[in-house]
């Protein structure tokens, strides 16, 4: 089930909103004194291709946004802890200036919400007294904030309140929770009052437990989908993120200092940025056009300029990565930000000899962009990542085909852009297919004579907030155990295999493995290295050398689930997962983040079944 849309007309915030709560916010600050973690949760198990290097090398956006919000309100007093740097972190054992936080807030992933839950369980340990207000968010919040709650008394746990949306949710909510705050109170006790008095139920974007005892939710109360930011340019500035880091360490408790700023491009030598948000397309199994409510959303082209200048000249970052869905979106608006890039210029300098950037694009618009392409280069660009999918467009058909995806890499190829294909392996896609183009290693094939750089293949997985998202666990495709061994969380990235109708899916585990195989190997090191004269120089050859290298890593982690689908027995499920506690909209209607099947009291009471929705 996709997420609902808000009132056509009423999905975005007003002009200025946001800009004008940072200002009220700042005014308010001095008074509270907040101390902040905010901690990224991230399950090392997931570590392999094709995100082995970018998993860790690369802070995520989302808990520096989040940092860069409380810096810029006022809050200063705020550490990033990454679990992908901090495997040991304990939140029971965390002080910050000299105290237990007043906020402990988790960002997650969907397949890392198992480490999620736990960082959370562990900060409860703190006694009740001094305990943070916990706040979780991120794409797990987003879709499944229910799953951040507890119905069971034995197993309390989980979040105080989950954010389902950006900056300006959170920030909203700490107006209303410090307008209920006395001098000195927790913010704990500071958010049960304000909860109480329903000053919450007018925030879009927030799950919070009512009635029950700490830590066991008895209902959730669901305020709506989040009014989306249109103008990015009133987003605070990522640059304030970056100084919030917590070292990497073992330890379980945070260091007396933040990351020097030195220290920062070594560690993180990719930085994330907020370029745009939407895309045009409507993939059943993607989640994006319905989360960003069919809008497309930008940050102007002197904007990211100057945030590329700014965190190069504060932290030597030089290579950006762009979380755009989908950057050549919008032609008209695609052209008013590379050419401000090709153009920028700070302090005599042309901002293009000092920064790189890559991104996320499909085929259809880059053959849209094809005689621009030479400016998106001259802009900085040197690497686009294209959904392909499937080449022959019978899995999905967004614009691409052979002849197409060709064209469109040549001519990135020839203006120095590498492309770097994702693909999508599934039931019905053959390893091999004699004399037609719909095997996984004939497009693998056509892919690299075209010039892919890089290759990402995932198996086709049930993605929450899709339209695909029931019907593959109601046709009982989805994979509970094998041999034993439960599918978590964690495995539903694309490289387990998941989700298939195949009596025996261990082919395709085989499959996705073989597909690398064919693409990272020292044969085609050795090709990439003779032909390094080309307009991409070295790149090919280093990203072979990564990709061997994730390789190992893939074969470590898969082949015992290869294994057991082979030789184990397989249990199969035909029902989502659904929430066991009721979930209520604050207004009429039904809740928007609730799964299908969720018990919804009325205002009355009484219970129902959710329409299944899309
Ligand atoms: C960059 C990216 C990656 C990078 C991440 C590298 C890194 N270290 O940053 C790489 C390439 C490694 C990657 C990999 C994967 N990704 Co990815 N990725 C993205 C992408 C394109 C951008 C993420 C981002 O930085 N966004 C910008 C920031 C600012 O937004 P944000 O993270 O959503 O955070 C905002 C809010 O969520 C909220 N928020 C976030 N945290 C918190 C915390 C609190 C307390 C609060 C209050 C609010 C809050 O406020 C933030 C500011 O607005 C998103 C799609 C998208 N456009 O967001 C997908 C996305 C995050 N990826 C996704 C997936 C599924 C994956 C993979 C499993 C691959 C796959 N099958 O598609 C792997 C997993 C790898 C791993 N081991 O973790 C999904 C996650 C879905 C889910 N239910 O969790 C997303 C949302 C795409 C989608 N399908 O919709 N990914
Ligand atoms: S083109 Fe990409 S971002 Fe757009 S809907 Fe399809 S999968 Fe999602």
């Amino acid at each position: 089930m996709e997420l609902p849309r808000r009132n056509r007309g009423d999905e975005l915030l007003r002009p200025g909103e946001m800009a004008s709560l940072r200002q009220r916010l700042r005014q308010i600050a001095p008074k509270h004194d907040l101390t902040t973690v905010i901690a990224c949760a991230f399950d090392h198990r997931t570590r392999m291709l094709p995100f082995i290097y970018a998993d860790t090398h690369m802070v995520p956006a989302g808990v520096r946004a989040i940092g860069s919000a409380m810096v810029d309100a006022g809050f200063e007093k705020t550490r990033i802890v990454l679990q992908q740097w901090n495997k040991h972190f304990r939140p029971s054992r965390m002080q910050l200036d000299g105290r237990i936080p007043d906020l402990f807030m988790v960002s997650s992933m969907s397949m890392h919400s198992g480490r999620a839950m736990e960082l959370m369980k562990d900060a409860r340990r703190i006694d009740p007294m001094h305990r943070p207000l916990i706040i979780a968010g991120g794409s797990h919040a987003v879709y499944e904030p229910h799953q951040f709650f507890s119905g069971n008394p034995d197993l309390p746990g989980g979040a105080d309140v989950v954010v389902t949306g950006e900056e300006f949710v959170l920030l909203s909510f700490l107006e209303v929770v410090l307008s209920f705050r006395a001098e000195g109170e927790s913010m704990r006790l500071a958010f049960n009052r304000a909860r109480d008095a329903g000053a919450l139920d007018g925030i879009s974007g927030l799950v919070f437990a009512r009635g029950g005892q700490d830590g066991v939710a008895e209902k959730l109360m669901d305020t709506g989908i989040q009014r989306l930011l249109g103008d990015l340019d009133e987003l605070p500035h990522p640059v304030l993120g970056y100084r919030l880091l917590e070292p990497p360490s073992g330890a379980a408790t945070l260091g007396p200092r933040a990351l020097p700023a030195s220290r920062i491009q070594w560690l993180s030598p990719i930085s994330s940025i907020v370029l745009t948000f939407g895309c045009k397309f409507a993939c059943p199994y993607c989640p994006i056009p319905a989360y960003n409510q069919r809008q497309h959303r930008m940050k102007s082209g002197q904007r990211i300029a100057e945030e590329m200048w700014r965190l190069n000249k504060e932290y030597g970052l030089e290579h950006f990565f762009g979380v755009d869905d989908n950057f050549f979106n919008k032609k008209g608006t695609t052209l008013e930000i590379v050419e401000a890039l090709a153009n920028a210029e700070f302090e005599g300098v042309p901002l293009r000899e000092k920064v790189r950037w890559y991104t996320e694009v499909t085929v259809h618009d880059t053959l849209q962009m094809k005689e621009h392409l030479p400016l998106v280069h001259k802009a900085g660009c040197r690497a686009l990542w294209l959904g392909v999918e499937d080449m022959t467009a019978k899995l999905v058909n967004k614009g691409q085909s052979v002849d197409k995806t060709s064209e469109a890499f040549r001519l990135m190829r020839a203006n120095g852009i590498c492309p770097m294909p994702m693909m999508m392996h599934h039931d019905s896609q053959p390893l091999y297919s004699h004399g037609t183009n719909y095997g996984l290693l004939n497009q693998i094939n056509l892919l690299r004579k075209a010039g892919a750089v890089s290759m990402q293949v995932l198996m086709i997985t049930p993605a929450v907030g899709t339209k695909l998202y029931e019907p593959t666990f109601t046709d009982g495709m989805v994979i509970a155990k094998a041999g034993g061994r439960k599918a978590e969380p964690y495995m539903f990235d694309g490289n387990y295999v998941v989700a298939s109708t195949l009596p025996r899916p261990w082919r395709k585990q085989l499959n996705l493995l073989i597909g690398y195989l064919s693409f990272y190997n020292p044969w085609w090191l050795l090709m990439a290295l003779i032909r390094h004269k080309s307009r991409v120089g070295f790149k090919p050859a280093i990203v072979q050398v990564f990709g061997m290298m994730g390789l190992i890593q893939s074969i470590r982690r898969t082949s015992g689930w290869a294994i057991r689908l082979m030789v184990g027995k397989i249990d199969r499920v035909n029902q989502a997962p659904t929430c066991k506690i009721p979930v209520r909209a604050v207004r009429e209607g039904i809740p928007s983040h609730a799964p299908v099947d969720t018990p919804t009291p009325t205002p009355r009471g009484r219970a129902f079944p959710l329409p299944v929705a899309g």
